[in-house]
């Protein structure tokens, strides 16, 4: 690795190569539509871009381009999009605040957030079945992984046990469940999707797929240690609202031990890659270090 390697100027780079792609994604197309355009844009226009993040980090491990994951980068971020608008709603998570706004259903209504949320599913899909930088059985794979993200092995599962069976039986094994489906399923997809268009060999992808869940799982327990004890305005979210998560289950001592031990075995999946792996093990640290 460069010794001049800087973690947060890269990171830095890759946030505004998506942001600029992703920002008022929609415009002026159809007036109509004005409305929905402005609900989709208010929850795209914002975002740490941390899967994004991951899908260029894995992709230069195979010396991939960032301008050749673009593409799946937006779509990875237009589903999480959708996702937290979705969670946001007073059905699901019933939050009021997201990323020190108001949520997307507060501003433009539920009946709007939906609408938004669906687009955004539909688009996420539609741009990796059509990217002309990658070949069709990488755009079918791609899709095919991030069908399988948001769907019954992937956030809707995840969401489901969440809402209706972790407050009944409140287990390690049912919050690990969760987090594998609502949180690291989409780091999966990312990083098998860069893995994939990399050429990864069998070996590589069971690396990269060991290291997505792993990351996942810490980036899951650090958001449950932040609602707890993380800074409201950073944070951008209503904390503490007594949700069961992570820390409430085995304490804040154990919570953070369990984040570090993901990290630890995420970071030991690497090794395959030897030194081109290293960069990747500074985006693990920063996600379990994070403010918010
Ligand atoms: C999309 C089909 C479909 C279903 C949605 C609502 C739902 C089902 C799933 C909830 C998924 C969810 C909100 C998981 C939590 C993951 C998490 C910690 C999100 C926060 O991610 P950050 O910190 O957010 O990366 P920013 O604001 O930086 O983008």
């Amino acid at each position: 690795m460069d010794p001049k390697y800087d973690f947060s100027t890269e990171y830095q780079i890759f946030k505004s190569m998506v942001d600029e792609k992703i920002e008022n994604y929609w415009g002026k197309e159809e007036p109509l539509l004005e409305g929905l355009y402005k609900s989709i844009n208010y929850s795209l226009n914002d975002g740490k871009r941390v899967r994004a993040l991951y899908a260029f980090l894995v992709g230069e491990i195979f010396d991939v381009k960032p301008e050749k994951l673009l593409t799946t980068a937006v779509a990875i971020e237009m589903i999480h999009a959708a996702s937290l608008i979705m969670d946001d709603l007073p059905y699901m998570d019933n939050a009021e605040l997201r990323r020190g706004k108001p949520a997307n259903h507060i501003v433009f209504g539920q009946d709007v957030a939906l609408c938004a949320s669906i687009a955004l599913i539909s688009e996420a899909n539609r741009l990796v079945l059509s990217d002309q930088g990658l070949g069709l059985d990488e755009r079918n794979r791609a899709s095919n992984l991030l069908g399988a993200s948001f769907g019954i092995n992937g956030l809707a599962a995840g969401q489901y046990v969440d809402l209706k069976l972790k407050r009944k039986n409140i287990k390690y094994e049912i919050i690990e469940f969760i987090n594998a489906k609502k949180t690291a399923a989409l780091f999966t997809a990312a990083g098998e999707i860069a893995a994939i268009i990399g050429h990864a060999s069998e070996e590589q992808l069971d690396a990269i797929k060991v290291f997505s869940e792993n990351v996942g799982f810490a980036f899951q327990i650090t958001d449950d240690i932040l609602d707890v004890k993380g800074d409201e305005k950073l944070v951008g979210k209503d904390l503490n609202k007594d949700k069961m998560n992570f820390v409430r289950l085995v304490g804040m001592n154990e919570a953070e031990k369990y984040a570090k031990s993901y990290i630890k075995t995420a970071k030991a999946s690497m090794s395959v890659f030897k030194e081109k792996g290293k960069k990747i093990i500074e985006f693990g640290d920063y996600l379990i270090n994070r403010g918010y």
